[in-house]
């Protein structure tokens, strides 16, 4: 099978007002839809084209050079866009608020508190020069914050990505995320964020990435 576009999990105007309706159209309609052409085309032909994408960006190595940069930015890009949509759900439904539980402890074990760790975490993002990526990993066990460039992955390993890792929550800052709303103003686009960031998926992922 083809890597293939996921239908949104809410309608596109579901997380207003943090995140309008003509960006989430756009954003999912035409550059994460544009990522999975541009992913099918590169692995045509390859035993690649037919493999999980995940795990494609752990095995970037192993892609013929001149299929690897191509695979690295649209494989890349279809999988963080994959989880994006998934970690974010409209705000009061699912939406916003605090982590609990085992999550909570370990944000609060690993960064101070919540607050701390949003704090953290953004200034991830506003460092970001160009586009790019905020990650909060789980690696060997424990959280960690980082961010990649592009649509570089921490599951494409440190020499790559520049951080590894497995994701449980992930921020896209690239301009196309918030320009339409926000224009210039990444700070105020990560900080609505929070109203509807999913922290029920985020445990979940959590838990499966083996966090303790
Ligand atoms: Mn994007």
């Amino acid at each position: 099978m083809p890597f293939s576009l996921p239908p949104l999990p809410y309608d596109k105007a579901a997380l207003e007002p943090h995140i309008d309706a003509a960006t989430m159209e756009i954003h999912h309609g035409k550059h994460h839809n544009a990522y999975v052409t541009n992913a099918n085309n590169a692995l045509a032909g390859t035993k690649f084209a037919d493999m999980d994408p995940v795990a494609v960006i752990k095995a970037l190595g192993e892609i013929p050079e001149d299929k690897r940069g191509p695979a690295r930015n649209n494989v890349g890009g279809h999988v963080n866009h994959s989880m994006f949509w998934l970690l974010m759900a409209p705000a009061g439904q699912g939406g916003g608020g605090e982590p609990t539980g085992a999550l909570a402890a370990a944000i609060t074990s690993a960064f101070g508190g919540f607050a701390q760790f949003k704090e953290k975490f953004q200034a991830a993002g506003a460092g970001r020069f160009g586009s790019g990526w905020a990650w909060l990993v789980v690696n060997g066990g424990k959280l960690e914050i980082c961010s990649t460039p592009n649509q570089d992955n921490p599951l494409m390993g440190k020499a790559i990505a520049g951080c590894e890792g497995t994701p449980i929550l992930g921020l896209d800052v690239w301009e196309h995320a918030y320009y339409l709303k926000y224009q210039n103003r990444r700070p105020d686009y990560m900080a609505a964020w929070w109203n509807v960031v999913n922290w029920a998926k985020v445990a979940e992922n959590y838990t499966k990435a083996g966090g303790k």
